[in-house]
């Protein structure tokens, strides 16, 4: 495989990848921790094909809404507004706020890949922001500020109704939602797993409050921090905001707990389908201090 920098000078483009090589799998992997986001290209892969390629990167995980599964592979989560034969595929305008995947989730992903399948011809690509890149921004005084503190998450604000869910009160859905995905808390700035390096573990669409040690919100802080970061620019022209385009036959591969991300807003629903795998990635016990875990945090 050759790798050299993207143009917009973030992440890598890799070509020539080949899944069935161990030291290639292990090379890409290292790539991806270090570099954020690597784009694989010449990958045309069926559904089941992508499957396989995702478990070479680890372990596979099956989004808990089934709604968004792929029929005949249900690993892989399904971005689409195109129905097929009248009917509806996966679920259109996911992801169109900032967030980290499973995020709201004890247990969030490593490694997110997406295989676009129909790409919009204007308004192309998927917003990123590196949030360790956004903790050593910090000035001292916020970095002293979340020193110590908790960020809660939740789906709570971004869950979707399903079909199902027509004509049923609002406030079941709701009591649903928290008893089936709690919310959760981590440690507001989190160590890598992979990398050892310190970043900012918040996001404008999941992130609910940040909390002292004694449970007290501090809600001017999350404010501040999402804003520090670039996730409260309703233009997403912050400098800190990175546009990542993509072709049919791309692959990309990301770092999710280092990065946040949006799908696109477009104002007119272009056509727009892409394939997901998540998957699972721990680290061997060597390299890891354990700091991602609930570690005296807990679920709130
Ligand atoms: O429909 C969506 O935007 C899905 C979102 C609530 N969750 C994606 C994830 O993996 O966390
Ligand atoms: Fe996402």
């Amino acid at each position: 495989m050759r790798t050299r920098p993207a143009d917009n000078g973030f992440g890598v483009v890799v070509e020539g990848f080949d899944p069935a090589s161990d030291a290639e799998v292990a090379e890409l992997k290292r790539t991806v921790y270090r570099e954020r986001i690597a784009v694989l290209k010449g990958q045309d892969l069926d559904p089941a094909a992508f499957l396989r390629l995702g478990r070479r990167l680890g372990r596979p995980e099956s989004y808990y809404e089934p709604i968004y599964h792929h029929p005949d592979v249900p690993e892989v989560f399904v971005s689409s507004n195109v129905p097929q034969a009248g009917e509806q595929i996966g679920v259109p305008r996911t992801g169109k706020f900032w967030h980290s995947d499973y995020q709201f989730m004890p247990d969030p992903f490593d490694l997110t890949l997406i295989l676009p399948q129909v790409v919009p011809s204007r308004n192309r690509g998927t917003f990123f922001i590196d949030m360790s890149r956004a903790y050593e921004l910090l000035d001292g005084r916020l970095r002293a500020a979340v020193e110590g503190t908790f960020a809660r998450h939740s789906v709570r604000r971004y869950f979707k109704i399903r079909p199902g869910d027509v004509y049923r009160p609002i406030s079941e859905v709701l009591a649903e939602i928290d008893e089936r995905t709690p919310a959760v808390r981590f440690p507001t700035v989190v160590t890598h797993p992979h990398s050892g390096r310190k970043l900012l573990y918040i996001s404008e669409g999941f992130t609910q409050a940040i909390e002292d040690a004694e449970g007290e919100e501090r809600p001017g802080l999350l404010a501040e921090l999402l804003a520090a970061s670039g996730q409260l620019d309703p233009t997403c022209t912050h400098p800190a905001i990175h546009l990542q385009t993509f072709d049919v036959g791309d692959l990309l591969v990301w770092d999710n707990r280092s990065l946040v991300h949006r799908a696109l807003h477009t104002a007119t629903d272009e056509p727009a389908v892409s394939y997901r795998v998540t998957v699972y990635d721990p680290p061997a016990a060597s390299d890891t201090d354990g700091s991602m875990e609930l570690a005296g945090a807990g679920v709130a």
